[in-house]
């Protein structure tokens, strides 16, 4: 009998937000690591949790492979999974016959932590698994020798060549990815991706390929793409030869991206990329006060940065591309710091179409939690509950002005100042919300959430 090989990504029990219970985050790393499997192995399946609750894919789960072999492969992509994951996992383990790995390195690297929070897991590897997944697989031995398996470290990753949309299950509800590169490495103090270099760009021949065929399989000229970067930073070349693939292959499709504030682009390369089907970028600005900028060590010369984010922000807007900014309220915030950021947003709020702000949370419970949090402690910022929370996830007092709730309704409050409800919804819809889902849908979702709880204007 073949075996089975099934990957879930874990979901969220409840979502951060209530006004974000509908998203759906495609993860891509399981859909890259299933697409590698299917050319050695047959019954290869990935589900998206984020569809689902743990209970109704594990009946799903039973009706179609009970009785068999099976391998269920788990990715944990952030520690706001972990608890779907755990759930989902002593589901499985009393309803289905199976062996099960675990992975997601931004979730598994404290060896100690992850053997004692996931016990029922067969096996748990840590890090970037393209190099050894399949021979795990093929390896009970390997499998059975340590629980905990560490990846060998990469020095530069490698880029998932494709993904077969195929393998994913209720595919065409969810809108497709395509990685194009990995890493960064610019060092921005509070960022998991820090000191992890970037790969080069994948070609605009293979990225071009990838656009044809998916759009093929979702029979959808127009279809969007989230083209998957941590910084998205196309040189000259690069742009240049997506351009004219784009206009020889007479493509429809638009593209959204994310990047950082101060990027390199000239206005004729930002105009090439808006005739290239770039629609929306998601861009991390993160501050707009000199002090904070330097706090979080996101560059090294605030006032240039900002005048480079401020000349990009209208560029964008100038070729109809709609910049969605994203907002940090980082350690050591005050009313003083905040109001140069508002003030920024003011005077840009006719260039960009919404944003999203968030105040900073330490992630995981390792040496690397601990001393964040002594830095932070400097410039008055204090964990809420006085400790690193073993949860993986510790929120902050920012300072002796903003505690953390105090933190969340500016938060809110920004964001609300400075986006519309339709503003919202098109940004939304245009790559998180599901494909089949509706304005009408939407509207019926919000009005039943108070609106305090909202982070955009009810005007439209
Ligand atoms: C792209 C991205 C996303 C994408 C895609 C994620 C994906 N994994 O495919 C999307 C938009 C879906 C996403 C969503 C979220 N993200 Co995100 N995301 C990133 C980003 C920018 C890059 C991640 C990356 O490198 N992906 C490339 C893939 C190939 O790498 P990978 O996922 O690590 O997968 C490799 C390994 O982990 C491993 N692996 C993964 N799964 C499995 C499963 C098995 C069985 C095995 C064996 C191995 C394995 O193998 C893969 C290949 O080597 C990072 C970092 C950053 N700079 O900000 C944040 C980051 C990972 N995200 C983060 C967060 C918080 C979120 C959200 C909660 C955001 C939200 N608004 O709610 C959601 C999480 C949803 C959830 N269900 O938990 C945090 C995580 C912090 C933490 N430690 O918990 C990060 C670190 C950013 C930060 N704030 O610092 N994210
Ligand atoms: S530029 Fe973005 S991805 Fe790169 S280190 Fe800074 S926050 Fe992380």
């Amino acid at each position: 009998m073949s075996s089975n090989y099934i990957f879930v990504s874990a979901g969220m029990l409840k979502k951060k937000k209530k006004h974000q219970e509908k998203h759906v985050y495609l993860n891509y790393a399981i859909l890259g690591l299933a697409t590698n499997l299917k050319k050695f192995k047959n019954n290869v399946i990935v589900y998206q949790g984020d569809l689902f609750n743990p209970e109704d894919l594990i009946k799903l789960l039973v009706e179609r492979y009970k009785e068999k072999d099976n391998n269920i492969l788990i990715s944990i992509p952030s520690f706001f999974a972990v608890s779907w994951g755990l759930e989902f996992i002593n589901l499985l383990r009393i309803n289905l016959k199976c062996k099960i790995i675990i992975g997601g390195r931004w979730v598994l690297s404290d060896k100690t932590w992850a053997l004692k929070t996931f016990v029922n897991a067969d096996t748990i590897i840590n890090g970037q698994v393209e190099g050894i997944l399949t021979k795990v697989l093929e390896s009970d031995k390997e499998i059975q020798k340590s629980k905990y398996i560490d990846a060998p470290v990469v020095l530069k990753s490698e880029l998932f060549d494709r993904f077969d949309y195929t393998l994913l299950y209720d595919y065409e509800k969810i809108l497709p990815s395509i990685e194009v590169s990995r890493g960064c490495g610019m060092g921005c103090g509070f960022c998991a991706d820090k000191n992890v270099a970037a790969t080069n760009l994948k070609s605009p021949f293979k990225i071009i390929d990838e656009i044809i065929d998916i759009s093929k399989l979702y029979n959808d000229r127009k279809l969007h793409f989230y083209f998957e970067a941590s910084i998205f930073n196309p040189k000259d070349k690069w742009i240049n030869e997506f351009y004219e693939l784009y206009i020889n292959h007479n493509l429809k499709n638009k593209w959204r991206c994310e990047t950082r504030a101060d990027i390199n682009l000239k206005e004729e390369n930002i105009k090439l990329l808006a005739l290239s089907g770039l629609k929306v970028i998601d861009l991390g600005l993160e501050s707009a006060s000199i002090l904070q900028l330097k706090r979080m060590k996101k560059t090294n010369n605030p006032q240039r940065y900002l005048e480079k984010a401020q000349k990009f922000i209208r560029l964008c807007s100038k070729y109809d591309i709609w910049v969605k900014i994203n907002i940090l309220l980082y350690p050591g915030e005050t009313e003083e710091t905040l109001n140069e950021t508002i003030k920024f947003l003011e005077s840009n709020q006719n260039y960009f179409k919404g944003l999203s702000v968030y105040p900073t949370i330490i992630y995981g419970s390792d040496k690397y939690a601990v001393n964040f949090l002594r830095e932070i402690e400097q410039y008055g910022a204090s964990s809420l509950n006085g400790t690193i929370e073993s949860n993986g996830i510790t929120k902050l007092n920012l300072s002796e002005q903003i505690n953390f709730d105090k933190s969340k309704q500016l938060s809110i409050n920004i964001a609300k100042k400075f986006m519309s409800f339709n503003d919202y919804f098109e940004l939304k819809s245009f790559s998180y919300f599901p494909r089949n889902y509706t304005y009408d849908n939407f509207i019926e979702h919000i009005y039943k959430i108070e609106e305090r709880h909202l982070p955009f204007s009810l005007d439209t």
